[in-house]
């Protein structure tokens, strides 16, 4: 019998991290659509005088934000990373073993707009993120002592996201951060072998497949991954392989910040509500090498599975076992290419 990608149970290889999920397709084969049930949704001023983000409020510890226009940056007032923490090592007996890491931590607003999204932003607006991802990443980045720069987006309560207000994250550190590290040795591995980015001979791969593409533009693609772990994973690849924040053309730049908006549109079309997610950006590390084998990248990771109510958890066997999923990437990307470009609140 021939292996039936669509059918049979199978492990499907992640070549970003070397690891597996687990996939079984069988479990699914009734037909399945997007938004199902209507879940009421509360209209958010413009403004807010509670919210910590808005402009000109103050926030915890005694700041005053800015009486910002369009975006806004600040060191977090609870910083999980400090500059100056103590760079020793700490050892018993090879078991016990820490190390002191030194970083920094600052919070980024998208828009003065407190009821506003990515999304529901116009393109201009998400070009000023854009600009100020790089100039985070090349300030920070610079630094001596910042070997990575991790600029993420938590959104939505569901995913621990403490204020509406469009805000995303950056954790800059000493150390390279696992997800990162990963993808630096399984990149490094390819490019010796193929001298060739990983990612730009994936691109060409789904590019002929054509079966898990579910936006595009001149210079992004994003993708449905082959392996993909979380039922609407997507991955956003450069067409043109380069490593850094900072190597983009301001043409590049404005294809990111449309390609942010046609994926983040695209989620929130899946169950007509504003879709949670973490996403975030895999840029080279910052630290003085030259990184040929890297290849920029961002990963939006959605935990929502087949309602606006019901997500997917990482319990029993994907705690103790493996990343599982029972939809194939294919039924996913056909799902989400069934569904309008137009926003649902702009119809
Ligand atoms: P979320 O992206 O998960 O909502 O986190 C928002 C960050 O804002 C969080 O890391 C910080 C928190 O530490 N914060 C401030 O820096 N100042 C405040 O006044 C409240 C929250
Ligand atoms: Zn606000």
């Amino acid at each position: 019998m021939k292996l039936d990608l669509s059918n049979h149970p199978h492990r499907r290889y992640n070549p970003l991290t070397g690891e597996w999920v687990q996939v079984s397709p069988h479990r699914t084969k009734r037909p399945w659509q997007g938004k199902q049930e209507n879940v009421p949704q509360e209209k958010k001023p413009e403004y807010d005088p509670n919210c910590y983000l808005c402009p000109g409020n103050s926030r915890a510890g005694g700041a005053h934000n800015e009486d910002y226009k369009s975006t806004f940056v600040f060191d977090n007032d609870f910083s999980a990373l400090l500059p100056n923490t103590p760079n020793e090592e700490y050892n018993k007996n090879d078991l016990l073993i820490a190390k002191g890491e030194k970083g920094i931590c600052r919070v980024i607003c998208f828009s003065p707009r407190h009821d506003l999204t990515l999304p529901e932003m116009e393109h201009s607006q998400i070009r000023n993120v854009v600009d100020l991802w790089v100039k985070e990443y090349e300030e920070l980045g610079s630094r001596d002592y910042i070997n990575y720069v991790q600029i993420f987006e938590n959104k939505g309560e569901m995913m621990g996201c403490s204020n509406p207000h469009p805000h995303g994250q950056i954790w800059a550190q000493q150390t390279i951060p696992n997800e990162p590290k990963k993808e630096l040795v399984q990149q490094k591995e390819y490019y010796s072998k193929h001298s060739r980015t990983l990612l730009s001979d994936y691109l060409a791969l789904e590019m002929e497949q054509d079966e898990r593409i579910v936006a595009q533009n001149d210079h992004f693609v994003v993708i449905v991954p082959f392996w993909a772990f979380w039922p609407f994973e997507t991955i956003v690849i450069s067409r043109r392989p380069f490593a850094r924040f900072t190597d983009m053309t301001s043409e590049e730049r404005d294809a990111l910040a449309d390609i942010i908006k046609q994926i983040t549109v695209k989620y929130d079309n899946i169950f007509e509500i504003s879709f949670p997610y973490s996403a975030g950006f895999h840029p080279a590390p910052t630290d003085g090498e030259e990184h040929p084998e890297w290849h920029f990248h961002m990963h939006f990771y959605p935990p929502l599975l087949r309602s606006a109510t019901v997500k997917k958890f990482r319990v029993g066997y994907e705690m103790l076992g493996n990343q599982q999923r029972d939809i194939t990437p294919k039924a996913s990307a056909d799902l989400m290419n069934s569904l309008s470009d137009v926003h649902y609140m702009n119809r």
